[in-house]
């Protein structure tokens, strides 16, 4: 466990700024919790514009959204969204009256829009979850390096805000274009280390769904969401998502900065996997999720009543759909169906429930989604170096006494 003082410098003294009426104020550390794998004592802590969660670093602020969250409902509150930063100049006093986003490189119409020209623009809505590309990598074995996160760097939001492929449209996209490219106004502290840009391809950032986002469940996007303006990229993973989003860039042939060429890469292998312990031979872009899903309403050493108990979770995928969740109280020999939740969407996390009766004695509970296109996910887990994708049939162990 750590100390008090520990703890605080962990916590950090990150100061949020006045943009969203903020005022300035310190994160402060509450208390700590453990996450169930080697070194995985975080302290609990305390931002503006969010409640308490779990710390991973202070500079830049990233924060895990504690697990029980997600038995709460299919929607995860903006104060309890997670958080995720790569450099340390994290911008948290934008003033959204001087904000400008540009939109430049291959059009015929170079933009420059201010945030009430955005909002002025046709509107659409909807409902996805953000998963970091390491959810769960403080799972992996043999351990990879990297945030050691466990289940809580993903959350799902309803997002509003301008279709990409409008303000695409509006600029002039020229023939020749290949991908488009998305800078934020975060960056490095050092020259060293590249900017955060990132890309997808013309027709991917046509496709009417990737959007411009200036709302998250009927509010403004929390300051460290990335206010006023963010990337969403339904079913894909949240690396692509760019917060703080101020440069659009169409370009001409495929983009090789640091953040598209060397890190977020898979292995290029049928289930982007190689043997534990080993080094992929090629690679590619980190794409959409995998399958997942999970128990919510009962913890791994849970002790229950013997007798009947309703399981609860949530389920979700790259956006084909969730078709089928099934569920196995006895260590997987055999499954039934579980009843499915209220659908918000393809891209949304998908609430189950199964009433199930549990007899004396230990139970090793799993749960099993299954997309629309058939996939599913393994009963052991696959690994790359990276420690992402992470997708196992998770298992919770419980006993009924
Ligand atoms: N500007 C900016 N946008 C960013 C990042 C970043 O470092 N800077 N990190 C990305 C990554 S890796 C993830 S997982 C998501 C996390 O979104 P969240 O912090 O709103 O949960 O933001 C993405 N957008
Ligand atoms: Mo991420």
């Amino acid at each position: 466990m750590l100390d008090r003082r520990e703890m605080m410098k962990r916590a950090g003294t990150a100061a949020l700024g006045a943009a969203a009426g903020l005022t300035s104020v310190r994160a402060f550390a509450l208390d700590t919790m453990t996450l169930p794998f080697d070194n995985g004592e975080r302290p609990l802590v305390k931002y503006p514009q969010k409640r308490p969660m779990i710390g991973l670093t202070s500079r830049p602020p990233q924060l895990e959204t504690p697990f029980s969250i997600f038995n709460d409902g299919a929607i995860t509150p903006n104060n309890a969204f997670f958080v995720r930063y790569h450099l340390a100049d994290v911008p948290l006093d934008i003033d959204p009256d001087k904000f400008t986003l540009e939109v430049k490189g291959k059009v015929d119409r170079p933009l420059k829009l201010s945030l009430k020209e955005i909002r002025k623009l046709p509107a659409i809505e909807l409902v996805a979850v953000n998963q970091c590309s390491g959810n769960s990598r403080g799972f992996f074995n043999p351990r990879v390096a990297g945030g050691q996160l466990a289940n809580g760097a993903m959350g799902n939001a309803r997002w509003r805000g301008v279709a990409l492929k409008t303000i695409l449209e509006k600029a002039g996209v020229q023939q020749g274009a290949k991908q488009v490219t998305f800078n934020g106004m975060d960056g490095p502290v050092s020259d060293k280390t590249p900017d955060f840009v990132k890309a997808l391809d013309i027709d991917h950032a046509r496709d009417g769904e990737v959007m411009l986002a200036y709302g998250m469940n009927g509010a403004e996007l929390p300051v460290l969401n990335g206010f006023p303006l963010r990337l969403v990229v339904p079913g894909y993973y949240g690396t692509y998502w760019v917060k703080h989003l101020n440069e659009i860039t169409v370009i001409d042939d495929v983009f090789d900065g640091f953040w598209m060429k060397s890190a977020y890469r898979i292995p290029d292998t049928p289930n982007n996997s190689v043997e534990p312990g080993t080094a992929p031979k090629a690679t590619i872009p980190i794409n959409r999720f995998t399958v997942r899903s999970f128990i919510t309403n009962v913890i791994d050493g849970a002790k229950l009543k013997p007798g009947a108990t309703k399981l609860k979770g949530i389920a979700f995928d790259g956006g084909k759909g969730i078709k089928e969740v099934a569920v196995s109280i006895d260590g997987g020999k055999t499954w039934t169906a579980a009843r499915l939740g209220k659908d918000l969407g393809k891209y949304s996390f998908r609430e189950w429930t199964l009433p199930v009766k549990l007899a004396a004695g230990s139970h090793e509970l799993k749960v099993r989604a299954t997309n629309n296109a058939g996939d599913t996910q393994p009963m052991d887990p696959l690994w790359n170096p990276a420690g992402y994708l992470r997708n196992v049939v998770e298992t919770v162990r419980v006993t009924a006494a």
